[in-house]
């Protein structure tokens, strides 16, 4: 399988997230991309390849354009605020919920801010808008070369930040912007008339939901753990299941904290099933490996044999597969976790 690793990743580098009531060193940090890399080396799964620059076209048809615009000039208008700035994170403070009006737009750069990001661990630095544009880039691509005559069966786009939690004007998550749904249309634009998004991360693609959920060609199936207990708390439940012309093209699975292999991989089966139901002729697997037991801030209890199983029962979709990188915060061991799908789908896909 082709490999488009993003080369400006760790441009992105936030200092400290709010995380239970005190600002923490972010969990979503440039090691974890050099974790995965390493373990590449040891176990290559195909030719390695960085991306051309990003289809702005692309990422503004997915993405608002106003957005795209604010996500591109934030970290400028920060430090024209005060040169000190220069020194700390963008974080947000205060936002648009509650009775207040979303219709408005404030001058005032903290209140910009708010518009867009739904919560405070998620911080915007120097280089966050090089780094999700490059991403996005990885993306893009790895999508476009299985569309291509000939191409591979599969590419991975070895990425961060990532992307899920994303939608077309709003950032949160540790995302900015949704390289899987990125992906899902580059392929759909590349002539696959419908398209699945199977999103395995730990936590509900909510980005990826609200960005397809009004659509019939791209199926949008995530498994994770259930938001009444489990980040991020305001969607991802059973009975989202999509409207108008994409109403019953979104399953939700979700699954309590403490979930083990057993009923994880019966959603997964069941996650399959619909994705082969739905006549999607490519795939998408926004591929986060925080479902691993020793995983900081998630809750289910999968080991690193498992995701053998994973990339294995993905292969039996028989479908082009592009995986695009999420979570996962056990960083000593994300590397293997992630190799190990990618080893799982290429024997079973031989
Ligand atoms: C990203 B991905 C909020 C902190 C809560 C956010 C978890 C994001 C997970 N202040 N943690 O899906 O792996
Ligand atoms: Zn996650």
């Amino acid at each position: 399988m082709l490999i488009l690793h993003n080369p400006l990743q760790s441009r992105h580098a936030g200092r400290q997230e709010m995380f239970r009531g005190r600002l923490v060193d972010c969990h979503e940090n440039p090691g974890r991309f050099d974790h995965v890399m390493a373990a590449l080396e040891r176990r290559p799964q195909g030719p390695l390849a960085t991306p051309g620059a990003a289809d702005m076209a692309l990422v503004r048809s997915v993405h608002a354009p106003e957005y795209v615009d604010f996500l591109q000039n934030a970290w400028a208008q920060w430090v024209a605020l005060d040169a000190a700035n220069a020194a700390l994170d963008i974080l947000p403070s205060v936002w648009p919920g509650h009775g207040l009006r979303r219709d408005v737009r404030p001058a005032n750069f903290s209140a910009q801010v708010g518009r867009f990001a739904f919560d405070s661990g998620s911080p915007i630095t120097a280089g966050t808008w090089e780094a999700a544009q490059a991403g996005a880039a990885c993306a893009i691509d790895a999508a476009r070369a299985v569309a291509q005559p000939g191409g591979p069966r599969a590419a991975f786009a070895l990425t961060r930040p990532p992307g899920h939690h994303a939608g077309t004007d709003f950032y949160g998550g540790y995302c900015f912007l949704n390289n899987s749904a990125l992906a899902a249309q580059a392929l759909r634009e590349a002539g696959f008339a419908r398209v699945a998004v199977l999103d395995v991360d730990y936590h509900h693609g909510n980005g990826t939901q609200q960005i397809f959920y009004a659509r019939g060609d791209v199926l949008t199936v995530s498994l994770h753990g259930d938001p009444l207990t489990e980040y991020p708390f305001y969607l991802g439940y059973a009975d989202e299941t999509g409207e108008g012309d994409g109403a019953g093209w979104n399953l939700n699975l979700p699954l309590p904290a403490g979930t083990g292999p057993d009923a994880w991989f019966a959603a997964l089966q069941q996650g399959l099933a619909r994705v082969a139901q739905s006549g999607a002729q490519a795939l998408v697997v926004a591929l986060g490996v925080d479902t691993f037991a020793g995983d900081p801030i998630s809750k289910f209890l999968l080991q690193s044999p498992d995701y053998l199983r994973i990339g294995q029962q993905i292969a039996t979709a028989g479908l082009p597969t592009v995986f695009v990188m999420e979570g996962g915060y056990a960083v000593e061991d994300i590397g293997v976790n992630v190799v190990n799908v990618l080893e799982g789908f290429q024997r079973a896909a031989r």
